[in-house]
């Protein structure tokens, strides 16, 4: 039984956080994914749109995911991989080199992202979806505006 551990987010889950943990699971039996805490991602300068409970709960949902455990600090991995007898610590490329100290307790491998999508671009896209919804909003209360004033003048 050969054990695997990655860490995340997760938030906004996508198409990138599924190939990422697909392909962590092909190297070992069991994937284990420690998922931020909410004070560990204010800690990373991240302020996600889900809370823990529910960036758990989605990611322990994927079939490849045998166990979620919270990830509350960087200093954790050393006694994961010790807990949990990882064998493989996998994470995505923008984490190259990163994590190499642990290579003296377990295989270290970094994998190529999945282009094109990312939670940092989603956020920007609903918030500029949300700058249009609101224009188009005061841009239609002022015709009905106008509208009122005509019909009473
Ligand atoms: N990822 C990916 N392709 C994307 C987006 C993300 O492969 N298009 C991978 C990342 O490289 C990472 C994982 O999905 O391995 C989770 O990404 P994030 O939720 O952004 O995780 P992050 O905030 O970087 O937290 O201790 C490590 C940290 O917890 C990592």
């Amino acid at each position: 039984m050969r054990s695997v551990i990655t860490y995340g987010t997760f938030d906004l889950f996508h198409v990138g956080h599924v190939k990422l943990l697909s392909r962590a699971k092909e190297f070992g039996d069991k994937l284990i994914v420690g998922v931020s805490s909410n004070e560990f991602n204010n800690l990373k300068g991240k302020n996600s749109i889900f809370p823990y409970e529910h960036r758990a709960e989605i990611v322990s949902s994927l079939k490849v995911v045998d166990q979620v455990i919270p990830e509350h600090n960087w200093e954790q991995k050393i006694d994961d991989i010790k807990r949990y007898n990882v064998d493989t610590f996998v994470m995505g490329h923008d984490w190259e080199g990163k994590f190499d100290e642990l290579k003296e307790f377990c295989d270290v491998v970094y994998l190529p992202r999945t282009n094109g999508v990312s939670t940092t671009s989603l956020k920007k896209s609903l918030s500029a979806w949300n700058a249009q919804m609101e224009e188009s909003l005061h841009a239609s209360l002022d015709a009905l505006r106008l509208i009122a004033n005509q019909l009473g003048s």
